[in-house]
């Protein structure tokens, strides 16, 4: 009986785990960032992010069907065949189909896993004409970044510690010099480090790669939607691993071309170009909620 009960809590649980994680819905994940008790990814805003989503859904279904379809297997087997509802076992030790078939379903499932996933990793090393490229650098434990289609911009890009928070700032994500792109528009990722293995990633742009000293990896995004994108370095690298964000704002084209022309004078000025447009953002998505 408790067995029973326990049973049935193992496959409530299993339910319940498929099913939050086939919502990837606006729900329960967050834009641009997680959220506390947040079940799923957070939302994707490129199209190598919605293949990724889709690719989960679908290994999802595939696995769900698998574990259930053993589960009762072994649930059949301990019924059926424990020594007390079959006292004389069977002496057969082959059985020709059920061997094709164990060796044949699974080729296929494979297969079936196996389009889709190549497809995938095509498309994210597909690097399609850049229309802006960045360059990130790892350090410990900060990011800098330059503009090499930007003459000489460059800037490091700090966390804001816990003190100097704003109140829409979040906790470990936000960084003193965001990353600013464009909406729309092929943006090449060129990443390294100067010190030890770093990780450049932003879950929401389905972008991640490591940052090797000495060599340069690449990633890319063409992020559809503006607004604020975190990530946080993805690779084991010392003692403030944990303490050096990443933060992608992606604007509308003319803003970014004000901000960049900005940097190269005044820092200050340029981030007051960038606060200017999240003001106007904000106000333009209250009115028409209002509306
Ligand atoms: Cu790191």
């Amino acid at each position: 009986m408790v067995q029973g009960i326990a049973g049935l809590r193992c496959i409530g649980a299993l339910v319940a785990f498929v099913g939050a994680s086939l919502w990837t819905g606006a729900a329960l994940a967050a834009a641009g960032h997680p959220t506390p008790w947040q079940l799923g990814f957070q939302d994707s805003v490129t199209a190598i992010s919605d293949q990724i989503h889709s690719f989960h859904n679908l290994t999802m279904v595939i696995i769900t069907l698998i574990t259930l379809f053993v589960l009762g297997l072994l649930v059949f087997a301990m019924m059926r065949f424990n020594a007390r509802a079959n006292p004389t076992p069977s002496k057969s030790t082959h059985n020709t189909l059920i061997e094709v078939s164990w060796t044949v379903i699974p080729i296929i499932i494979l297969v079936l896993i196996a389009v889709p996933s190549f497809k995938l990793l095509y498309a994210q090393y597909d690097v399609p004409k850049p229309d802006l490229t960045i360059k990130a650098i790892g350090h410990q434990w900060y990011w800098s970044y330059e503009y090499p289609d930007q003459e000489e911009m460059s800037f490091d890009s700090v966390m804001v510690e816990d003190g100097d928070l704003k109140p829409d700032q979040p906790r470990l994500l936000s960084v003193d010099n965001e990353v600013v792109v464009p909406v729309n528009k092929n943006v090449l990722v060129l990443v390294t480090a100067d010190d030890v293995i770093h990780n450049w990633t932003i879950p929401s742009f389905g972008s991640k790669v490591d940052a090797v000293p000495g060599r340069v990896t690449s990633t890319w995004f063409n992020a559809r939607k503006k607004g604020i994108y975190y990530g946080q370095c993805s690779e084991l690298c010392g003692i403030r691993h944990a303490f050096m964000p990443i933060a992608v704002r992606v604007v509308d084209e003319e803003v970014f071309n004000n901000w960049a022309a900005a940097m190269a004078e005044d820092e200050d000025k340029a981030r007051a170009i960038i606060q200017a447009a999240v003001e106007a953002n904000k106000r333009k998505t209250i009115a028409e909620l209002k509306n």
